[in-house]
């Protein structure tokens, strides 16, 4: 009954696990998992169960009704209970349960999941309280052991699929595929390329019997996952060390398990509300003239615009944290300056230093005073080669070395550098097997829950480049404690959406990325990044003027919205691809900025619930999920806004958009969508037939949704002139958010805000629009809201309260304006059909 496999370190722990584990586990046997035993005799037990014999141990905590953490210490030993993501006293959260033991298994019920191990294989399965298995081990090596490795296996029901994993490439659905995580400078990606920059060992199984669930493998190491690629009925997933740590999170929707898994490996703060604006970079413009040359040209062209990066032209000598004092004579003059234009900077700071010693180098003579470099097993100070030359590494998991480097931005902050750029911090390494850091370099960890130890760079790589974006973001935030940082970093890791934004590095200016990008982008935001964004543009090679400006297009309704392209490539700012191309670009990054009041919303919402900003069709609607997992282009900002650019970027042939269920309306035109043009579809959707136009990407709005817009501005710090308007696409749950505050400071942590629901409903011979109260106390910008009800026709009757309002229908439109004073709340608006 024992099986080994080949390799003689091979253990099949569930049957031997089983062997010895036949006899009932009585009292001791299931113990919570802090150490707090359940009352014997009573239902009520501690959070879990622990299983034990000999050297092997398995732990299954409920750390809340619909969250378990599973531990598994292979050598009878727990390793240290520490987490560069799970905060300790998440780690050590525990709810109570109730005891489900059977002759053949050892269980617990929580208030949501009932798991069951059973006695002879110790088989591990999760299930809701109707029986539907959320997540059931496999029949087959459930836990592999192979020294330090270990793989865990699944089974894999035939109609589930799998999201998450941050930004891997190949199809929105990652069934079928398999993947790798370790950070990885993965210049040249393509379609197929894995591991790339980012690892996050968190994955989302939905359309199984029990809805949707979240598995996040708590492990730094190198790490992989298969969706049954391999076995076409298992699901796999392990590491090359380090401990069996995993957390089971229940949703059943997509949208709670995203929620849940945020309230364990944080959320994105609210960013600057610059950040949201276009932003235009280049690898990279060389001058300050340049600079200027760019911004007048954006402000002429009347292209809104928020940002202009600086690459690592700026520096001296590629030297991070100096300035090149030819290029950049007056770096403070100049950001003065664009400031004054509604534009600011944002300047790439590379973590590799220049080995400098004697050159007045202040990064290097104090880090290296403050012996804040990494250094190899000998003892040697680890030096490999990157831009500046021989450089040397911060050793970001210590905290001294992060306090001494978040100091390091004082002068290019006071120079009014409003955010900083965190690049090549996989880490990447010239010419070394692997392009990173050799094995032996050790890194010392000083973090709560650690011990102060040294850690391999094996155990350390992937959390590397969050450690240095998380230098950086609490350096800013030291430097500038009632400012809101920005920071965004190409490498990261589960968690790192606390310390940066991210981008999809280094993709090419082709179709196929194009298309790529928007199931990058989704993956992310179900993996914690809700705010990050892919070079618009492709970075290596040249866009036709069409690929540029549909990538314009398409990336004005992704969260970060920045232009960038590889040095050497033909210069491609916007306006180079003559006027028609331009007019179309310029009306894209126009909506962005019209809709910003909504995109703001929208990060509000992201910082407090982790719901990301661009969303994949099921995840609003999850009827939707088997017609619209299958990559097709489409997403979502926010709840109820698709985008739904043709799946063949390229062509103009004709295509078929999914519209799920219920009323839909075209967004440029506001007119509802009519019945006659579509046919019905699974999952109680439509199919609606388009055409490809380079004019305009097709997008719709979900009857129901509120959407704030505000009149054009050039830039987020021009305070927009005229109402606010509320679009009103009536239908049922009819609802939308207001949300402003000043846009940097942290005053909104602290009631300076304004957020203020509306809904509105539609009634027999009318429609009410109701403001709720307004919370916060924040004063917005508008003294006056436009209220814009779209698929109205007929005159109207319209008061607030008892006061008659005027109300005025456009008729090509099928809309009503009202333009009314602006709304506190509570405030109830009635519009009724004049017959
Ligand atoms: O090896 O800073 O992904 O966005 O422009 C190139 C120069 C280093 C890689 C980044 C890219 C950036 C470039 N960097």
């Amino acid at each position: 009954m024992s099986r080994r496999s080949s390799g003689r370190s091979t253990v099949l722990l569930g049957l031997l696990l089983g062997l010895l584990l036949s006899l009932p586990l009585s009292g001791p046997a299931t113990v919570g998992a802090e150490g707090t035993l359940g009352e014997a005799g009573t239902a009520a037990r501690a959070a879990g169960v622990e299983l034990q014999h000999g050297r092997l141990r398995l732990q299954v905590t409920a750390l809340a009704d619909d969250l378990l953490r599973v531990r598994i210490a292979a050598d009878g030993n727990w390793p240290e209970d520490a987490s560069w993501v799970v905060p300790a006293q998440l780690r050590a959260a525990t709810v109570s349960v109730a005891a489900a033991d059977d002759e053949r298994t050892v269980g617990f019920r929580t208030a949501a999941l009932e798991v069951r191990i059973e006695r002879s294989s110790l088989r591990l399965t999760v299930s809701d309280l109707n029986g539907n298995v959320l997540l059931a081990d496999a029949p087959e090596l459930p836990v592999e052991l192979r020294g330090a490795q270990f793989t865990l296996r699944k089974t894999l029901p035939p109609h589930e699929h799998y999201f998450g994993l941050g930004d891997k490439t190949g199809p929105l659905d990652r069934r079928g595929e398999a993947f790798s995580n370790w950070n990885t400078d993965a210049y040249h990606f393509e379609e197929s390329t894995d591991p790339l920059y980012k690892s996050i060992p968190f994955f989302i199984g939905s359309g199984g019997p029990a809805g949707s669930y979240g598995v996040f493998l708590d492990n730094s190491w190198r790490s992989s996952f298969d969706f049954g690629k391999r076995d076409p009925g298992v699901l796999a997933f392990g590491a090359d060390g380090g401990p069996i740590d995993y957390y089971v999170i229940y949703g059943p929707s997509i949208k709670r398990v995203v929620q849940r898994y945020t309230d364990l490996s944080g959320r994105a703060p609210l960013p600057p509300l610059w950040s949201l604006g276009f932003q235009q970079s280049r690898y990279s413009y060389e001058s300050a003239a340049e600079v200027r040359a760019i911004a007048a040209r954006l402000r002429a062209e009347r292209l809104p615009a928020d940002v202009i990066w600086l690459d690592l032209a700026y520096q001296d000598r590629n030297r991070p944290f100096t300035v090149d004092a030819a290029a950049f004579p007056d770096l403070a003059g100049l950001a003065g300056e664009l400031h004054g234009a509604g534009l600011r900077l944002v300047a790439i700071t590379d973590l590799h230093l220049a080995r400098a010693a004697g050159q007045d180098y202040a990064p290097y003579d104090s880090g290296a005073a403050g012996d804040h470099f990494v250094r190899r097993a000998d003892g040697s100070e680890f030096v490999g080669e990157v831009w500046p030359g021989a450089a040397v590494f911060p050793d970001f998991t210590r905290r001294a070395t992060r306090d001494w480097w978040g100091g390091l931005y004082r002068d290019l902050y006071a120079a009014g550098v409003a955010g900083f750029w965190n690049d090549m911090n996989e880490p990447s390494v010239f010419k070394l097997p692997g392009g990173t850091m050799p094995p032996d370099v050790l890194h010392r960890v000083e973090e709560p829950g650690f011990a102060s130890r040294l850690a391999t760079h094996a155990e350390i790589h992937n959390v590397y480049g969050m450690q240095n974006a998380r230098a950086t973001f609490e350096g800013l935030r030291r430097l500038a404690p009632d400012e809101r940082p920005f920071v965004m970093t190409r490498a990261s890791f589960a968690g790192g959406q606390r310390y940066g934004a991210t981008w999809t590095g280094d993709n090419s200016s082709t179709w196929n990325h194009l298309k790529l990008s928007v199931q990058m982008l989704l993956n992310l935001g179900l993996s914690g990044f809700g705010y990050s964004g892919a070079d618009v543009g492709g970075y290596r090679g040249v866009p036709g003027a069409q690929l540029l400006t549909r990538w314009i297009q398409i990336g004005a309704f992704t969260p970060l919205f920045r232009a960038h392209a590889e040095k050497g490539t033909p210069r491609r700012e916007p306006w180079l691809d003559g006027p028609a191309q331009t007019a179309i670009r310029r009306r894209a990054i126009e909506e962005r900025y019209r809709l910003m009041p909504y995109i703001y919303a929208l990060a509000d919402e992201n910082a407090r619930t982790g719901a990301p900003l661009m969303r994949p069709v099921f995840y609003e609607f999850p009827a939707a999920l088997a017609a619209t997992a299958a990559y097709d282009n489409s997403f979502l900002l926010g709840e109820r806004l698709l985008v739904a650019p043709s799946p063949d970027l390229e062509s103009s042939h004709a295509y078929r958009i999914y519209l799920p269920a219920g009323q839909w309306f075209d967004y440029w035109s506001g007119l509802p969508v009519a019945a006659a043009r579509l046919a019905a579809a699974d999952g109680g959707g439509h199919w609606l037939a388009a055409t490809p136009s380079t004019r305009q990407l097709p997008v719709f709005v979900r009857a129901g949704a509120i959407l704030p817009k505000q009149p054009l501005v050039q830039s987020t710090a021009e305070v927009p002139r005229g109402p606010l308007s509320l679009e009103i696409y009536p239908g049922e749950d009819c609802r939308g958010v207001l949300y402003a505050d000043d846009g940097h400071s942290l005053g909104h942590l602290d009631r300076d805000y304004l957020r203020q629901s509306v809904r509105c409903s539609v009634a027999e011979d009318g429609l009410l629009i109701e403001f709720e109260p307004r919370q916060g106390s924040y004063r917005p910008w508008w003294r006056q809201i436009e209220l814009v009800v779209h698929g109205w026709s007929g005159p109207a009757r319209a008061a607030l309260g008892e006061q008659p309002v005027v109300a005025r229908l456009v008729r090509g439109a099928r809309a009503l304006h009202l333009v009314v004073a602006d709304q506190p709340g509570p405030a109830r608006f009635s519009i009724l059909r004049k017959r």
